[in-house]
């Protein structure tokens, strides 16, 4: 049977890349994002390419009605997700602390922790019920280290770190896997978000090196996804070669 593939900020970057991914490999999908014409264009896409069957959902991870309702109400065929790719995120300004813009916080915070736990929460008893399943959290270098004006994001992201390893303890009895990918510096709209739209700004953050692309990220995905049945990926750190910590990077 096709195996489906839920995955959270599939309108953009490693989330969209994912999508393609899974799509490839054979997967049915229900991608998921704010940005309903772009789901739409990604599902006009994948279909040119492969053969599967891809369920739009519009939503937003911080809505947690909007979340349980609108997964609650997949159709039951829908319902059999074997792998959740919890993806959705976005970091928001570098200010200090001390100067810190509320607002940005309340987005990231709500996003990528709380997000994060309402999506899970409604998909994982799914996976309960039919004793298999596989979700992969995507966290960051940001949630191993701290970087000066990372302060609130990389919170977040060592949230999401804790998470997936208290998730792992909670569905072990259950035969599902957590694993997470843990990514440095990708070009994506990431850094065109956390510049609030600088694009100038957004493009100086991968100046003088190679970074990953979104690709690099999908296919790590696709292997922890892919391994046998009896081996679990627990987390894997992936940087640009031109990368060595949060801090660390060699510009020509
Ligand atoms: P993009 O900005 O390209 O994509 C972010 C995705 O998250 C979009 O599809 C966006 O969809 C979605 N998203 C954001 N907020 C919400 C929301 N409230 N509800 C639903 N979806 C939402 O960035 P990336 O692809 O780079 O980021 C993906 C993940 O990777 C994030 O968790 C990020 O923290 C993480 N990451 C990124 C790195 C990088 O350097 N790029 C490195 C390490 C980790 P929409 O706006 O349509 O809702
Ligand atoms: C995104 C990568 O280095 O900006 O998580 O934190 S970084």
């Amino acid at each position: 049977m096709t195996k489906i593939a839920f995955i959270t900020g599939a309108t953009a970057g490693i989330g969209e890349a994912c999508a393609k991914k899974m799509a490839k490999v054979g997967y049915d999908l229900i991608i998921s994002g704010r940005r309903e014409e772009n789901l739409i264009r990604l599902k006009e896409e994948i279909l040119k390419e492969h053969q599967c069957n891809i369920y739009k959902l519009v939503l937003d991870v911080r809505q947690q009605e909007e979340v349980f309702e609108k997964i609650n109400s997949l159709p039951e065929e829908w319902k059999k997700i074997d792998l959740l790719v919890n993806n959705a995120g976005l970091a928001v300004g570098v200010s200090a602390i001390q100067d810190g813009i509320v607002d940005d916080w309340e987005r990231m915070i709500d996003t990528n922790i709380k997000g994060l736990l309402y999506i899970t929460r409604a998909v994982s008893p799914l996976m309960i019920e039919r004793k298999q399943g596989h979700i992969i959290n995507v966290t960051s270098i940001a949630g191993k280290e701290v970087y000066p004006g990372g302060n609130v994001y990389c919170a977040t992201k060592h949230a999401a770190d804790a998470l997936t390893k208290g998730m792992r303890i909670d569905m072990l009895p259950h035969n599902i896997k957590v694993s997470s990918v843990a990514p440095g510096m990708v070009e994506t709209e990431f850094s065109i978000v956390r510049f609030k739209g600088n694009k100038d700004k957004a493009d100086q953050v991968y100046n003088g090196f190679t970074p990953l692309y979104a690709e690099d990220i999908a296919e790590t995905v696709e292997f922890i996804a892919t391994r046998p049945a009896h081996v679990n990926i627990n987390d894997i750190l992936i940087m640009p070669t031109a990368q060595a910590s949060a801090r660390d990077v060699v510009r020509n």
